[in-house]
C-alpha cells in the first residue's frame, strides 16, 4: 500500500489553510471575533526590536516604490498579502509535516497527532488573541474558545485528509495491473473535491464577510460650530500669480483639501480596532483631584467645539512622497477637559493609551502653551473613520503623526512616563514637522500665453512647515538662479500652502528644484537624510523633457 506523501501533506495544507482564513474571516467580520493571523503579526511586531521593525518597513517601503507603487495605497494591502502569506506556509508545512508524522504514526495514534498538532498552533494564538483583546477591554471567553476549537477542527482535518487518501490507495477491488492508475484517479479526484470545496468555502466566507463588512459605520454629520464653513477655495480659474496670493493652482497640483478617502493612513496594526461609542468612554485619571469619565457625547455636546483645518504628514513621508494629507479636524480643546479633571501639581504629561496597543505622552506645559492641542471626534464634518481613529484621537501642532494617538481609550496625568510606541523603537523624541516642498506637476500640456507673447509652464505643488508656516517658496531650473513663486493664502496656519510659478518654456530635458523658508526665515534643509530617526530632509526635484 502507498502511503499519502509529504507533497501531498503541504498540498493539503494549503487547501486547508485558505478557508481556514476565510472562516476565520467572516467570524471576525460577523461576530467580531479574533483574527488570529492579524493578531499574531501585531502581538510580534510590539515584540520585536525597533531595529528590526524599522528596517522590515523601510524594506517593505523600498519594494512598493521600486514597483512604482504609492505608499499611501499599497502599504496596507502589502502587509496584510505578507501576514496571510506567511500564514499560508505556516499551513503548508503544517501539512507536510504532519503528513510525514502519520506515514509513520500506528492506526490509533493518528487522531491524536492531528489534534495535538491544530493544539500546538492554536493555543498560542489563543493566548496570543487573549492578551490582545483583554487589553481592550473585551472580556469575553468566545474568542479563546472559538480560536482554539477551529484549529483543533483543523488539525482534524489533516489527518482526515489524509485517511481518505490512503483509503483510495486500497479502497478498491480491482484487476491488479489497475490499480495504481484507478488510486491516482481517486487521489486526484479527492484533492481536486478538496480544492472545489476550499475555494468555495473560501469565496463565499471572504465575500460574506467584506460585503457584511462595509456595513459599519457609515458617517453621520456632526454638529459643527459656526466657524465651520465649508472649507472651498472659492477661487476662480485664470486668475494670475500675482494677485495677491489668490490664483489658480496650477493644473495637476494636488487638492488643497484632500479627499477624505485619500487621506493617507498609517498604523501599527493590521486592520483598525473597531471601537463600540455606546461603551466606549474616555478616562481623565492619574494626578486628577476630580477624576472623570467622559462619553462620546459628553465631548461632543458639553464642551465647546472647536474646528481647525490641519495638514498631518507622518515622519515616513519621504521627499515628494504621499505620506501628508489636509482635512478639517473638529474637537474640543484638551486644557479645558484637564482644567475641569483638575490636575496636580506634580502631574508633569498627560499619558494617552489606545485601543490598538500605542502609547504616546504630552507634556503639560506644551498642553497649556497651545491652545490649538485637541481630542478630535470628527474629520471632514463626520465622525472618525475607524481607521483614522474612531471615537477620539489628539491633535498636536507641529509634530509628526507618530506624537498623536488614534484610538484613545485612556488618558491619565502622570510625573513620568515611558517615552512613547516609536520613540521606544528609535524614532525621534519630539518629531517635530520638518519643512518640506514638493513640485507636483510641471503643466506641459497646459501653457498659459503671457502679455508679452511668451509661452509659460505653470509648475506647482505644495509647501509645508509644520504649524510655522511657510513664507517663501523657490524654484529652480537646471544650474539657473533660484527664483521666487507665488504662495496662495493656506487654508489655515495649520496647513500646507500651494505654490506656483509660471516658468518661460524651453525646450529640451530639465530638472525642476523646489525648495522653501519657514515664516521665521529658517530654510529648508538641503542636506539629504532619509526619515529615520528624524523625518526626511532635503529637495525635491522633478525631471522632464519638454
Ligand atoms: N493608536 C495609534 N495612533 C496612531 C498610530 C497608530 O499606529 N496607532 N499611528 C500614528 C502615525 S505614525 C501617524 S502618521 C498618524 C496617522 O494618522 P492617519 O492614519 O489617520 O492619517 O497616526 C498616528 N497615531
Ligand atoms: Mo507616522
Amino acid at each position: 500500500m502507498r502511503k499519502p506523501s509529504v507533497a501531498s501533506g503541504a498540498l493539503v495544507g494549503l487547501l486547508l489553510t485558505v478557508p481556514l482564513i476565510a472562516v476565520l474571516y467572516l467570524a471576525n467580520r460577523l461576530a467580531g471575533l479574533a483574527f488570529p493571523p492579524f493578531d499574531a503579526f501585531d502581538w510580534l511586531r510590539d515584540k520585536v526590536p525597533g531595529g528590526i521593525l524599522n528596517t522590515g518597513i523601510e524594506g517593505l517601503a523600498r519594494t512598493l516604490t521600486a514597483l512604482g507603487l504609492s505608499l499611501r495605497s499599497a502599504s496596507k494591502p502589502a502587509e496584510i498579502i505578507m501576514v496571510l502569506g506567511m500564514f499560508l506556509a505556516m499551513g503548508v508545512i503544517v501539512g507536510a509535516f504532519l503528513f510525514a508524522i502519520l506515514r509513520h504514526a500506528r492506526e490509533s495514534w493518528k487522531m491524536w497527532a492531528g489534534l495535538i498538532l491544530g493544539a500546538a498552533v492554536g493555543f498560542p494564538l489563543t493566548a496570543i488573541t487573549l492578551t490582545l483583546h483583554r487589553a481592550s477591554g473585551i472580556h469575553s471567553l468566545d474568542n479563546p474558545l472559538w480560536t482554539l476549537a477551529i484549529f483543533l477542527i483543523w488539525g482534524y482535518a489533516f489527518v482526515w485528509a489524509y485517511n481518505t487518501l490512503a483509503g483510495k490507495l486500497h479502497g478498491h477491488e480491482i484487476a491488479h495491473g489497475e490499480r495504481m492508475t484507478v488510486e491516482k484517479i481517486g487521489r486526484r479526484k479527492f484533492l481536486i473535491s478538496l480544492g472545489a470545496a476550499s475555494a468555495a468555502i473560501s469565496v463565499v466566507g471572504a465575500g460574506l464577510g467584506s460585503v457584511l463588512g462595509t456595513r459599519i459605520r457609515e458617517g453621520k454629520k456632526v454638529p459643527l460650530s459656526a466657524s465651520a464653513a465649508p472649507t472651498k477655495s472659492g477661487l476662480a480659474t485664470g486668475e494670475s500669480v500675482q494677485a495677491g496670493g489668490l490664483f489658480a493652482p496650477a493644473p495637476g497640483t494636488r487638492p488643497e483639501y484632500t479627499p477624505l478617502e485619500d487621506h493617507y493612513r498609517i498604523d501599527i496594526n493590521l486592520t483598525p480596532p473597531v471601537i463600540d461609542a455606546q461603551t466606549w468612554s474616555l478616562p481623565i485619571a492619574g494626578l486628577v483631584r476630580n477624576p472623570v469619565r467622559l462619553s462620546l457625547s459628553d465631548l461632543m455636546t458639553k464642551y465647546e467645539s472647536m474646528d481647525q483645518l490641519i495638514t498631518l504628514s507622518c515622519i515616513s513621508n519621504t521627499i515628494g512622497g504621499d505620506l501628508i494629507s489636509t482635512t478639517r479636524w473638529t474637537g474640543v480643546r484638551v486644557q479645558k477637559i484637564l482644567d475641569e479633571a483638575g490636575v496636580k501639581d506634580e502631574a508633569r504629561l498627560l499619558s494617552l493609551e489606545s485601543a490598538d496597543g500605542f502609547y504616546e505622552s504630552v507634556p503639560l506645559n506644551l498642553i497649556r502653551q497651545d491652545e490649538r492641542i485637541m481630542f478630535a471626534y470628527a474629520w471632514d464634518g463626520k465622525p472618525l473613520e475607524a481607521k483614522h481613529g474612531f471615537p477620539l484621537r489628539i491633535y498636536i501642532p507641529d509634530r509628526y503623526g507618530m506624537k498623536q494617538p488614534k484610538w484613545i481609550t485612556k488618558a491619565e496625568l502622570v510625573a513620568d512616563s515611558r517615552p512613547g510606541y516609536w520613540v521606544e523603537r528609535g524614532w525621534d523624541r519630539e518629531a517635530h514637522a520638518r519643512a518640506t516642498s514638493v513640485i507636483d506637476t510641471v503643466a506641459v500640456k497646459d501653457v498659459v500665453t503671457a502679455e508679452n507673447g511668451d509661452r509659460l509652464v505653470p509648475i506647482g505643488g505644495i509647501a509645508w512647515a509644520g504649524a510655522r508656516g511657510v513664507s517663501e517658496v523657490e524654484l529652480k531650473v537646471d544650474d539657473g538662479e533660484w527664483i521666487k513663486a507665488g504662495l496662495r493664502k493656506p487654508l489655515s496656519g495649520l496647513t500646507w500652502v500651494i505654490w506656483r510659478y509660471d516658468w518661460p518654456f524651453r525646450a529640451g530635458s530639465h530638472t525642476f528644484y523646489v525648495r522653501c523658508r519657514e515664516a521665521d526665515g529658517a530654510p529648508q534643509i538641503e542636506t539629504p537624510s532619509g526619515a529615520f530617526p528624524s523625518g526626511a530632509t532635503g529637495l525635491h526635484h522633478v525631471k522632464k523633457k519638454l
